[in-house]
């Protein structure tokens, strides 16, 4: 008797392979193609993004006498201890409740020593540029030039970097005038630091932007094709709110200088309170 096969032709039958795309109209293939690329493209660019490195220090940057180390001692101490112009980088870990422990690099303001911020930039997570608001009517343009240079720097860290969080202090708060009818100590410092700093980086934007050159307006050796004032706004005019570099916050603050007596040791606080929010969203921020 003949064995029956263990496989009956019908097995052997290559099965047709039909595309999954029979039967689908070009215009629903092309719809299909351009959702695979847009698919990919987010892909990677989240990818990118991921990989972007961010820096976990904090830069303390700002003109002379503006109260950059002031500000650092509080911290650091909880007491403000007397300061001088500081003639070198001063590194310190100070205590953030509830962030831990953060690293802060005061940089002075001296003309030949403020261009060190650049070797820690890279390393920042957040940048408070300190602004003394008593004086700022009188010497904005230097401090708008000096800015100018954290804002340019800012804007030319490699893709690779993100960029740190800006912060633009009103310091010396206690110098302003008693609360008026504009607002309180704080907001009055912040409006007119805001105002003086919009206007004299226009000027800086324009001089640039009509071939000029900002030599005239700036320190000796200032290159003169120095960007970083790109804004949004109508006509690129430049105000912090358009900025392209990214957001740009402003906190009023002020410390106690004055010798505290006895009985207002542990009591008294300080003005930072802004500040150490800020930091805190700053340094907590995923
Ligand atoms: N009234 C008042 N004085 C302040 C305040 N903060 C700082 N000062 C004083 O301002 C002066 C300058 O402060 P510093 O902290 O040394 O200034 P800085 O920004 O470190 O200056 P450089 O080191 O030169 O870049 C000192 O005499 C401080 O006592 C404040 O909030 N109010
Ligand atoms: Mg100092």
């Amino acid at each position: 008797m003949e064995a029956e096969p263990l496989i009956n032709e019908a097995t052997l039958v290559t099965p047709e392979v039909v595309p999954f795309t029979n039967g689908l109209s070009p215009q629903s293939l092309l719809l299909l193609s351009l959702a695979l690329v847009a698919g990919l493209l987010i892909v990677i660019a989240f990818s990118r993004r991921k990989s972007r490195s961010r820096g976990d220090i904090l830069l303390l940057l700002g003109p002379p006498d503006a109260g950059k180390t002031a500000i650092l001692s509080t911290f650091a101490f909880t007491s403000t201890l007397q300061s001088h112009t500081s003639l070198q980088v001063n590194t310190c870990l100070v205590p953030l409740s509830p962030v831990g422990t953060l690293p802060v690099v005061d940089v002075p303001g001296h003309p030949r020593i403020r261009d060190q911020f650049q070797e820690y930039l890279g390393n920042a997570r957040a940048v408070a540029f300190v602004v003394d608001a008593s004086t700022i009517s009188r010497n904005g343009s230097t401090v708008a030039e000096h800015l100018h240079h954290v804002l340019h720097a800012i804007t030319s860290l490699p893709p690779s970097h993100l960029a740190p969080a800006l912060l633009i202090v009103a310091h010396k708060c206690d110098l302003m005038k008693a609360a008026t009818s504009s607002g309180s100590p704080a907001e009055v410092a912040i409006s007119r630091v805001r105002t003086i700093l919009e206007r004299e980086l226009e000027k800086r934007r324009e001089a640039q932007s009509s071939g000029m050159g900002i030599e005239g307006l700036g320190a000796e050796g200032e290159r003169s094709d120095m960007g970083g004032l790109d804004c949004s706004s109508p006509g690129g005019i430049f105000k912090f709110a358009d900025w392209e570099g990214g957001e740009v916050d402003f906190a009023g603050t002020w410390v106690n200088v004055g010798e505290l007596k006895e009985e207002e040791k542990g009591a008294v606080t300080d003005g930072l309170d802004s500040l150490r929010s800020w930091l805190v969203a700053a340094f907590t921020m995923t």
